[in-house]
């Protein structure tokens, strides 16, 4: 765990003008980290700009200010201070470095993944953090900053939307004394409930019927999964974002311990979710194909046919599991 947090926080200070970048294909918790500090830096007299490789996603249009995030092209003049949000290495950014990284630029790395490469200059990275807008409201209690409604909705949904609706094992009582205080400054749970969790729109409704009439399992239904060609996402009138959260149906079956999602995004680009319920380490997993992320929650690209990718990776975990790969962290011992 690295914690350069009290140069970040001169740093910062020290600003005028503030960079907030995340990671492509944003989710919940990268966006509401952006939107939450940015609101909370411009109190402070800071200049922000806020950029994402990839369009934000209509679930998340809700969140106040979000079409103030834009793509690198449509910002001429980023500041020398970049903080990157919830992105594991550099690469999420979808950026690279020298595009957005001169001789006196300082980049600061604030993020949760385990598998983060603390790649910044200065990083705050704590795996303990159930989000990086948890993180973000610690940061902004160093700053001094006043969280009002809005920033606490905002990370109010960073939090909700990285841990299921505080169901997941990264959920701690850490966790839910910070919403609870979210809650007292006028987080707005209403909103964030109709907004994402009751707006789920008939294209995801069609990939999970897909997904759900074409499952497989394997070793005692431990293993889970379901591949998506692109032409079920054409059909479907798919995009990134309809995809997000199916693989929770997979991992809510009875018995499975490992839920995989394989989809084509290219003739020969395999983009893979997993998750894994107890004891199964998938960001180890992921790691073997160069991904990677948290324990219960990481992914990964590989390059070849969908086929060839599903027989290749369910091979591999299969026998995992068959050969005992029961422990914590069993994958690495047995399956390189
Ligand atoms: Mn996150």
């Amino acid at each position: 765990m690295m914690t350069d947090i009290l140069k970040i926080k001169e740093v910062i200070k020290n600003s005028q003008k503030v960079t907030i970048i995340s990671h492509y294909s944003p989710d919940g918790d990268a966006l509401a980290s952006q939107l939450a500090l940015a609101r909370g830096l411009e109190q402070i007299e800071i200049e922000i700009s806020l950029i994402n490789k990839d369009p934000i996603p209509d679930a998340y249009q809700f969140l106040k200010n979000w079409e103030c995030i834009k793509p690198l092209e449509e910002i001429p003049d980023f500041a020398s201070v970049i903080i990157c949000v919830d992105c594991a290495t550099w690469e999420r950014t979808g950026y690279l470095k020298e595009q957005l990284i001169g001789e006196k630029t300082i980049v600061i790395n604030i993020d949760h993944h385990i598998s983060n490469t603390n790649f910044g200059h200065l990083n705050w990275v704590d795996p303990n953090a159930a989000a990086t807008a948890e993180l973000i409201y610690d940061l902004l209690g160093l700053l001094q900053v006043k969280i009002d409604k809005i920033i606490a909705t905002s990370i109010y949904t960073g939090i909700s939307t990285d841990t299921g609706s505080f169901l997941y094992e990264n959920t701690t009582a850490t966790t839910h004394i910070v919403v609870a205080d979210l809650i007292n400054r006028g987080a707005d749970i209403n909103l964030v409930r109709n907004s994402y969790y009751e707006n789920i729109n008939i294209s995801k409704i069609n990939l999970l019927k897909y997904g759900l009439n074409n499952l497989s399992f394997s070793v005692d239904n431990q293993v889970c999964w379901v591949a998506f060609t692109r032409d079920v996402f054409n059909n479907a009138n798919a995009t990134d974002a309809d995809g997000e959260g199916l693989i929770n149906h997979l991992k809510s079956i009875s018995g499975v311990e490992v839920a995989i999602i394989f989809r084509e995004t290219t003739s020969d680009t395999i983009k893979l979710s997993f998750r894994s319920k107890k004891w199964a380490d998938v960001n180890q997993l992921a790691s073997k194909y160069g991904g990677g992320g948290h324990p219960r929650a990481a992914g990964c690209t590989i390059t070849g046919n969908l086929d060839s990718v599903v027989d290749g990776v369910i091979n591999w975990v299969v026998q995992s599991i068959a050969q005992g790969g029961t422990s914590k962290f069993g994958w690495d011992n047995k399956c390189t």
